[in-house]
């Protein structure tokens, strides 16, 4: 049977009820792709990650790959690749790609919600399989090289695996600390040199060749390869060296070898490594080349076309993980039968129940439940901003709004989604299980390993709130947030629910009042820095308080609209969905009821920041 326990139904009513993405499915760019289809391909998914993928997913956690310095190899247990063959035999994961590089139009709403299931039952499949989407960041930014676009198309044409290499041993979060660097050679490539730490994906026996993408900083070249992040440059490096025109691999070795590989708490399967570039004494000691793609000083600006798409990818899995850990937290409790009802307490002879008419078992089901859904609201309604963006750039515009609300909701996605995920799946789905949760028999005890990991890589929860703060708030000068506050207003005022709805829209209204105030708080905090530097202090302070209390805000109103169409449907009658809208409505009304209430203490506590902290001496700690 399979550990993974998707909720398909949930995810079509975001899609087609909720943000209805019918309106603009089967036109313009996607006439390929209509409702139909759509639902076609999501059911298809579905099955394939339920059965393929999931298949691996104890396997591959309990006999993981093990690194052989003598070749420099980390070979995937067979019954991972047998996943991931699958995986990449249903083309699926072409959903979304350029078609000028061999993909399938699609908007980002279906690609994350494919990639919900397939991260839920088995995310390192999607990390491994990432080859053809970098090609198309490699293709976005080829600026008509065509050498450039052929390396793209290569990359999709072969299936080849790739790797964003950014992080080094003293340059993890400070991506500009990085010290690796480039030369250049006659023939027009680059010699890179150092040493990577924590690459994914660096190595395996799944694809012909990996092409890593590279942070480095040009040297040797007058003006060029300053400090910081302005002066690192993006650069192909491959495993193995290829014709450029029809991508055949020349036999020849590139000097990139993976010269260890780390030991995890979790997602042990997908090869976490450090690469050594153009080391003398590291495989047979050849120079690691590399080709610059575009412009110098360019890296960091190309490297974030991936980094947005791997946050979004973050978030997802994370909450894709808490999803499936509530359903198995719910199959568990409705069979498992402990205690009498509280009712008939006094009666020691009273009927054994099972665990669901217990109100803490209950608190803790509604709370999963209602976290799981708001955040997948969260994660379509954001790809839905993406698909706007989308829809702009076919019709030859930009949709200024559109990429700036995206790029808001992505630290929530990634910074609230991975931090409420994570913390739930401990606290409740596996706290579900009494002490069976402990056990490997069930799979919650590794779904918390491995979505530890998503408070981390991507950018730590700390680097999200500080993104969300400074480059989404003050210097989008709040034009994203203002938009989203005014949808938000606006459904306040508006007589969703017909009533049913007053009391939690008037708590969304407050909670809405309490996260203005917090960032107009902050805001003040930083203006006064102008004449006192350390209030700056105090800014970092509520960072993450910032991001956490309007990821509540943004959840509870997601969740109220998904009730108010719930509320509609069960109006008109909802036949063999009753149950199913009853448990949008009480979820939402939970949600707001119990999480909304608290950004009033969140925001007095962000009043009383002072600097005390920050005063005391290290050696106090
Ligand atoms: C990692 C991988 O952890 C883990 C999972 C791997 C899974 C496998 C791969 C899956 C990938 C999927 C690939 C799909 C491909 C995509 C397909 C697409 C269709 N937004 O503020 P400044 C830029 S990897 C956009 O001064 P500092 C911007 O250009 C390791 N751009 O920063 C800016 O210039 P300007 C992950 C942004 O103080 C420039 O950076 N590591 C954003 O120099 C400088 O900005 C991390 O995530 C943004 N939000 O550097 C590092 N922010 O302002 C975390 C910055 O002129 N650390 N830029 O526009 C940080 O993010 C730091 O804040 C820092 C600071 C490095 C940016
Ligand atoms: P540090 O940056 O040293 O952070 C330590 C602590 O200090 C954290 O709590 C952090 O939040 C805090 N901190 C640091 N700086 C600040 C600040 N300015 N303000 C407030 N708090 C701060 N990297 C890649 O390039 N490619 C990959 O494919 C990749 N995959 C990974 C896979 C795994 C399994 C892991 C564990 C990591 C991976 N990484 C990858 C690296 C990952 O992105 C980094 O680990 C992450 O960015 C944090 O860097 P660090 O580990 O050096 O921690």
């Amino acid at each position: 049977m399979s550990h993974y326990k998707s909720n398909l139904r949930d995810i079509e009513f975001n899609l087609f009820e909720l943000f209805n993405v019918q309106d603009y499915l089967g036109t313009g760019i996607y006439e390929e792709m209509d409702a139909d289809t759509a639902r076609e391909i999501l059911s298809e998914v579905e099955r394939i990650a339920r059965e393929d993928l999931a298949a691996s997913f104890v396997d591959s956690d309990r006999n993981p790959p093990v690194f052989d310095p003598k070749t420099n190899t980390a070979p995937v247990p067979a019954s991972f690749k047998k996943s991931y063959d699958t995986w990449m035999e249903s083309g699926f994961w072409g959903l979304g790609l350029p078609e000028e590089i061999g993909g399938t139009t699609a908007p980002p709403s279906l690609v994350w919600t494919t990639g919900e299931m397939v991260l839920g039952a088995q995310a390192p499949i999607w990390m491994y399989c990432t080859g053809p989407s970098m090609g198309s960041v490699v293709f976005k930014n080829a600026n008509g090289v065509a050498r450039d676009i052929r390396i793209a198309e290569i990359m999709v044409e072969r299936l080849w695996g790739a790797t964003m290499v950014l992080t080094e041993p003293d340059a993890g979060s400070d991506v500009g600390a990085g010290k690796t660097f480039a030369t250049p050679n006659e023939d027009g490539s680059w010699n890179i040199s150092g040493v990577k730490r924590f690459i994914t994906s660096a190595e395996s026996d799944l694809q012909e060749n990996i092409m890593h993408l590279v942070l480095a900083r040009p040297k040797g070249v007058e003006g060029v390869g300053g400090p910081g992040t302005k002066g690192l440059s993006l650069f192909l490096v491959p495993k193995y060296h290829f014709d450029h025109q029809t991508g055949e691999l020349t036999g020849e070795r590139n000097g990139v070898y993976v010269t260890n590989v780390e030991h995890k708490m979790g997602i042990k399967v997908s090869n976490t490594c450090e690469l050594t570039f153009g080391d003398p004494q590291v495989g047979g000691g050849e120079p690691a080349k590399g080709w610059l793609l575009g412009e110098v000083h360019d890296g960091i600006r190309q490297m974030f076309d991936v980094i947005e798409n791997a946050r979004m990818m973050v978030g997802t899995k994370a909450i894709a993980t808490l999803s499936t850990g509530y359903l198995n937290a719910l199959e568990f409790a409705k069979e498992r039968v402990q205690g009498s009802d509280l009712t008939q307490s006094a009666d020691k002879a009273a009927p054994r129940v099972t665990i669901t008419h217990h109100p803490d078992v209950r608190r803790s089901l509604m709370t999963q439940k209602s976290f799981a859904e708001a955040m997948r609201s969260l994660v379509v309604f954001t790809a839905t901003w993406q698909d706007k963006v989308q829809l702009a750039k076919a019709a030859g515009e930009r949709n200024e709004l559109a990429e700036a609300v995206n790029d808001l909701l992505l630290p929530i996605v990634k910074g609230y989604g991975s931090e409420r995920s994570w913390v739930l799946l401990g606290t409740e789905s596996l706290q579900t299980f009494g002490g069976s949760g402990f056990l490997q028999e069930y799979p919650i005890e590794q779904y918390v390993r491995d979505a530890k990991i998503d408070t981390l890589y991507e950018g730590t929860t700390a680097i999200q709130g500080q993104d969300f703060f400074f480059r989404k708030i003050v210097k989008d000068q709040g034009k994203a947030l203002g938009h989203i506050a005014g949808e938000i207003k606006a459904f306040i005022e508006s007589e969703a629910g017909n009533g049913r709805l007053k009391n939690e829209r008037e708590l969304l209204a407050n909670a809405l009042a309490d996260a203005e105030a917090m960032v107009s708080l902050m805001i003040n905090d930083l203006m006064s820095a102008q004449d006192e530097i350390k209030n700056i202090y105090k800014v970092g302070l509520n960072t993450t308080r910032l991001l956490m209390a309007l990821g509540d805000v943004v959840c509870a109103w997601l969740l109220l609209r998904g009730a108010e169409v719930a509320l509609a449907k069960l109006d008109g009658g909802a036949g063999n969905d009753q149950a199913y809208y009853e448990g949008k409505v009480a979820a939402a009304q939970w949600f707001a009821q119990l999480n909304l209430p608290r950004l009033s203490a969140e925001l007095k506590i962000a009043q009383a920041t002072g600097l005390d902290v920050m005063d005391l001496d290290e050696a106090a700690f």
